[in-house]
């Protein structure tokens, strides 16, 4: 009996990957010359979880590949460690680290698995953080300068990404608190770095053209579809509001090259409500409109929608961070309350299930942002508590083979209805370690046993075979 469920098929030529992230996958954080990342102390004093050896991805990786090959891939999304290269964020090459992404992306492509490389992944280094991060411009100059050595050392690669979803790094950091510096509904550091990273993206882009280099090049939102839980004004103001603030202020910057009114009505409205500023320095537009029709892809990561209620008291919030269902809460002054919906499944860290968003958001996309011509899905996938039964047996996550397939049959949908997307990888490759989660939160094809490292077989991998398949 076939696998497969409600998606029988994939277009012919479509890219069918597996994502990774450098510090997710590669352990290895004090070897060869790397240097610390912005996570390296904090997790040490938190003491919940730590970086290494993750999936041990840095020895590792011909045997993650070999996987992919075998189980139908034929992309991979990896992330370049900028500390790895900079072990400062600039001054002096680390020849280590430029030799080994070197080797690992040979080993993909001797294997026929495409690279799609982030130069930024949440991984930003420890002297930039602790001068200011992204808020720094000063940073903004190093991160080109890493950039345009990238471009010319590893001319092997043809598919460039800048910067790995923007928002989360922006709320993680400075709304929720949960990623450091820590920072609870801090408005003005949270729209701050979002401009500041559009702008570094759209510098980045503009110098890749115009170095006039043959491949492509994109960046990666993770977008939300925000839903009004009633009909209510209130709930459908809310809902416009925090749209705009975690989607379309960067989508309007990628694709339109400026925040329309529209949408800076909605920002000013949260700015003034909690007290906070956005600084636009003179010549920062022209940066963004010169890099807005110069997009070759987008890289669009979908996980779940919100829905939303209006809510008039102060900000605060609790993050489940342990998988522990029903435990979040989130409630932005001035803006809303995100609520559950009676008949929306949710994951045991309270994400939604919902493919109808990943629909409605692509079908929004291409509808208002004509810019952006061509769209992979760069990251998707459900966080599940696998469960380990014996070396002999395939790891049995069904729940993940029904969340991958109803998000792929939604974005087949929207293809067969006009709009251009070409590839979909899934979050995650094989499991890894989670941000703000630890190592209990599992997304991958393929397990990993995080004390022996070794890999085992889920199901969802035959899954992934059987489709690739149907390319043939
Ligand atoms: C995205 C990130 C990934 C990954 C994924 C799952 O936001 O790009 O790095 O972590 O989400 O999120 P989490 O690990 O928090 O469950």
């Amino acid at each position: 009996m076939s696998i497969l469920k409600r998606v029988k098929s994939l277009p012919k030529n479509f890219v069918w990957g597996g994502a990774t992230a450098a510090y997710q996958v590669e352990g290895s954080t004090k070897i060869d010359g790397k240097g610390k990342t912005m996570w390296d102390d904090y997790l040490e004093k938190q003491g919940r979880f730590s970086p290494d050896p993750a999936s041990d991805f840095y020895h590792r990786y011909p045997e993650d590949i070999g996987l992919a090959k075998k189980y139908g891939l034929n992309a991979i999304r990896v992330s370049i460690a900028w500390t790895r290269i900079f072990p400062q964020g600039f001054g002096k090459v680390n020849q280590k680290g430029v030799e080994y992404y070197h080797n690992l992306f040979k080993e993909c492509l001797d294997n026929g698995i495409e690279p799609y490389v982030s130069l930024h992944h949440f991984d930003s280094p420890k002297t930039l953080f602790d001068d200011g991060d992204w808020l720094n411009r000063k940073n903004i100059d190093y991160f080109v300068k890493y950039a345009e050595f990238c471009f010319k050392e590893f001319s092997e690669i043809k598919n460039w990404f800048t910067i790995n979803e923007l928002i989360s790094l922006a709320y993680s950091q400075y709304i929720t608190g949960t990623f450091p510096p820590n920072h609870h509904f801090d408005v003005s550091s949270a729209i701050q770095a979002q401009h500041n990273e559009l702008l570094a993206h759209a510098r980045v882009v503009n110098l890749y053209k115009r170095l006039g280099l043959p491949g492509r090049i994109g960046l990666i939102h993770v977008l939300q579809p925000v839903y009004p839980i009633s009909n209510n004004e209130k709930d459908k103001h809310a809902a416009k509001l925090e749209d705009a603030f975690i989607n379309k202020f960067l989508l309007d910057g990628t694709f339109l090259g400026y925040y329309s009114d529209d949408t800076m009505q909605s920002i000013n409205e949260i700015l003034r409500l909690n007290n906070a500023h956005l600084k636009i320095e003179d010549g920062d537009l022209d940066i963004l409109s010169e890099a807005a029709t110069q997009n070759d892809f987008f890289g669009l990561n979908y996980y779940q929608n919100q829905f939303i209620k209006a809510y008039q008291g102060e900000s605060e919030n609790h993050f489940n961070g342990t998988g522990n269902k029903g435990t979040s809460s989130f409630k932005f002054k001035g803006v809303g309350e995100t609520v559950k919906k009676e008949g929306v499944p949710t994951t045991d860290w309270d994400w939604n299930i919902y493919p109808e968003g990943l629909y409605d958001i692509l079908k929004r996309v291409s509808r208002d942002y004509p810019n952006c011509k061509t769209i992979y899905i760069t990251e998707n996938g459900l966080g599940y508590k696998d469960h380990f039964s014996s070396a002999d047996n395939i790891v049995d996550d069904e729940p993940r083979i029904d969340f991958i397939d109803q998000h792929v049959a939604a974005l087949l949908k929207a293809r067969k209805e006009g709009v251009n997307v070409q590839g979909y990888f899934v979050w995650s490759l094989q499991d890894q370690f989670s941000w703000a989660n630890g190592y209990n939160k599992r997304y991958g094809l393929f397990y990993v046993d995080f004390k022996t490292q070794k890999r085992y077989i889920k199901k969802s991998a035959l899954w992934f075979k059987a489709l690739a398949e149907t390319m043939k």
